[in-house]
């Protein structure tokens, strides 16, 4: 028992120290009062959930014979590089801290307590998503589950910034413009407006097919097609903070991508889809595979995906899912969106368990 609680006892402290780090970092770099009262929050709250057993805690306690520590200082593991990989290591810290001590509940025998500390563990995994706004750049732009494309052809008679600001409302958090019936003047027109909101939002942006519309509305990205200007002529014109995507549909372009500078690499289309004309026939569920197993860098599966096929998507491997039609087209476009995110998150966190 006392061996318990010391693992207990151990744990707390990792979990607070971690999530002191973390509000520090936060409140000194970026001065953000919300995410920073986040953190002390949670910490007080674990903290403050051993108070009926504190003295138990503290007999428990053997720090000088911590066989730990000896260990702790004589590796380099802990030889974190930026600013960012040193947060990632905290809320892992803090997670797995929280973890500890609730399978250790378990087995004292405070099932009730243990439950609250796996409540706090998914308040860990919740302010570790909101520390993503903060991180800005190319990589953390792409690392969501859902990505949204419009076409108004098939938007029910909204227009695309409609759809855009209805998708936000769902959480979206990347967004691309995707029109192919409307001329060069209307679609620049929908880009700047697109853009005015996405940047409200704080989503990423990302215009199909126009580098030229992409520069002049301050895109994120631009996304090619495999008959598009080559990645490489683009990467030219935009620099390198701008995101570049590329659509691929086998595993040939998919080698052919990665000798690139492209940002991420599209993967379909996985089902037969109507949205796209000239597409090729579906490549399945195999390529996607793959890309799984073999694409170094982000893809986005796309292509007929829809709510009741996402999860044979997801499980092939794909933690990035387009869809166009199955969220323009729906009736409610933010419930719908709000659905979806939830579906995924559900299959997400079964990960964790
Ligand atoms: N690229 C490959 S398939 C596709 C694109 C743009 C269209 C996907 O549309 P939907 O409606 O999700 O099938
Ligand atoms: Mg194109």
């Amino acid at each position: 028992m006392k061996n318990y609680y010391r693992i207990i006892d151990a744990n707390i402290n990792r979990a607070s120290e971690g999530l002191r780090v973390l509000e520090d970092m936060v409140r000194f770099k970026y001065n953000d009062r919300e995410f920073s009262e986040k953190a002390k929050r949670l910490r007080h709250f674990v903290r403050d959930g051993m108070m009926g057993i504190l003295s138990k805690l503290l007999e428990g306690r053997d720090s000088q014979n911590d066989v730990g520590l000896e260990i702790s200082q004589d590796i380099l593991l802990d030889d974190r590089k930026t600013f960012f990989e040193m947060a990632a290591a905290n809320f892992k810290r803090v997670q797995e801290a929280m973890r500890t001590v609730e399978e250790n509940l378990k087995l004292v025998d405070m099932y009730d307590k243990a439950k609250i500390y796996e409540n706090y563990r998914y308040q860990a995994y919740n302010l570790e998503k909101e520390f993503r706004k903060f991180n800005n750049n190319k990589k953390s732009k792409l690392d969501t589950d859902l990505y949204c494309l419009t076409c108004e052809k098939y938007s029910k008679g909204r227009s695309n910034p409609d759809v855009v600001k209805a998708m936000i409302d769902g959480g979206v958090r990347l967004i691309q413009y995707r029109e192919k019936e409307k001329n060069m003047r209307q679609k620049y027109e929908e880009c700047l407006e697109i853009r005015r909101i996405t940047r409200e939002a704080g989503a990423a942006f990302i215009v199909n097919d126009h580098v030229d519309i992409a520069m002049l509305v301050e895109a994120d990205g631009v996304h090619m097609g495999q008959d598009d200007l080559p990645v490489e002529k683009v990467r030219e014109l935009v620099g390198d903070e701008m995101i570049i995507g590329l659509s691929t549909h086998s595993v040939r372009q998919a080698v052919e991508a990665l000798k690139t500078s492209v940002d991420y690499i599209g993967v379909g289309p996985i089902y037969e889809t109507f949205t796209k004309k000239d597409v090729c026939a579906p490549v399945g569920l195999g390529y996607l595979e793959y890309a799984a197993g073999n694409v170094n860098i982000p893809f986005v599966a796309i292509g007929g995906i829809k709510e009741h096929n996402m999860y044979d998507v997801k499980s092939r491997g794909a933690s990035l899912i387009a869809m166009v039609t199955e969220i323009v087209g729906a009736k409610d476009i933010t419930a719908k969106v709000k659905n979806i995110k939830a579906g995924l998150k559900k299959m997400e966190e079964k990960q964790y368990e």
